[in-house]
């Protein structure tokens, strides 16, 4: 399989925040997330608050992180079609270990795969992930498409911002001290992508706890 670009470059940009440019080769990871969205196609989830998220999402994977009237849950079911979510396709959890293995982090096995997908003009409002459980692994995330503005605060959103460019085939890997940190996605206003046109696809893939699981 040739999901591996050349570079494997690590750069630490910040503590704990690792920039792997150029690390996938995305045009193979476009047929993986054809097979998803076939089963689990891309939708806006609804908060409990009843508004509906900025963003599309789905899941791959042993469970699925999902926000609906009830909050934020990782679940074993999509909620939508009520069958397991896809497991994650070929290439895609060897991908997430052998970028969490160059950034120190052996054995690292995700259960989970959430997509997210931009449309221009679209973004992510500042959050922190915590629903997984533990901060003990971190989260890997894969940027395809449109090139993004990500911003990162610290662990309070009093902490100095930071932007990061990420681009078609980025790898960030996120441990430890930066695992719980507030991040955002700004407005996406980059070009069109030549392959993928005016999409972002963003991939993360995380271990959850399983006492975080729910049916
Ligand atoms: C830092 N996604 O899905 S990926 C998300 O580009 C999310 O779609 C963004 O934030 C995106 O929750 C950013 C980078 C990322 C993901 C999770 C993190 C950075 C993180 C969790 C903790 C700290
Ligand atoms: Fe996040």
């Amino acid at each position: 399989m040739d999901l591996f670009a050349q570079q494997n470059t690590v750069n630490e940009v910040r503590t704990d925040v690792f920039h792997l440019h150029g690390f996938v080769c995305t045009e193979t990871l476009q047929a993986g997330i054809r097979a998803v969205i076939d089963r689990a196609p891309f939708r806006r989830m609804r908060t409990a608050a009843g508004h509906r998220l900025q963003i599309a999402m789905t899941n791959c994977g042993v469970c699925g992180w999902v926000s609906d009237h009830r909050g934020y849950a990782y679940r074993r079911c999509d909620p939508q079609s009520g069958q397991r979510w896809p497991s994650m396709p070929d290439g895609f959890s060897a991908l997430a270990r052998a970028a969490a293995a160059l950034c120190g982090f052996d054995g690292f096995a995700p259960q989970v795969c959430l997509i997210n997908h931009y449309r221009p003009g679209q973004r992510l409002s500042a959050h922190r992930d915590l629903d997984e459980g533990d901060q003990c692994w971190p989260i890997v995330s894969v940027s395809m498409g449109m090139s993004a503005v990500f911003r990162m605060w610290g662990n309070s959103r009093a902490a100095a911002a930071a932007d990061l460019h990420l681009h078609d085939g980025d790898v960030l890997v996120w441990g430890r001290s930066a695992r719980g940190m507030y991040h955002a996605v700004q407005p996406l206003r980059s070009a069109p992508h030549p392959r993928l046109g005016a999409h972002r696809f963003n991939l993360t893939f995380r271990h959850v706890n399983s006492a975080q699981i729910r049916d």
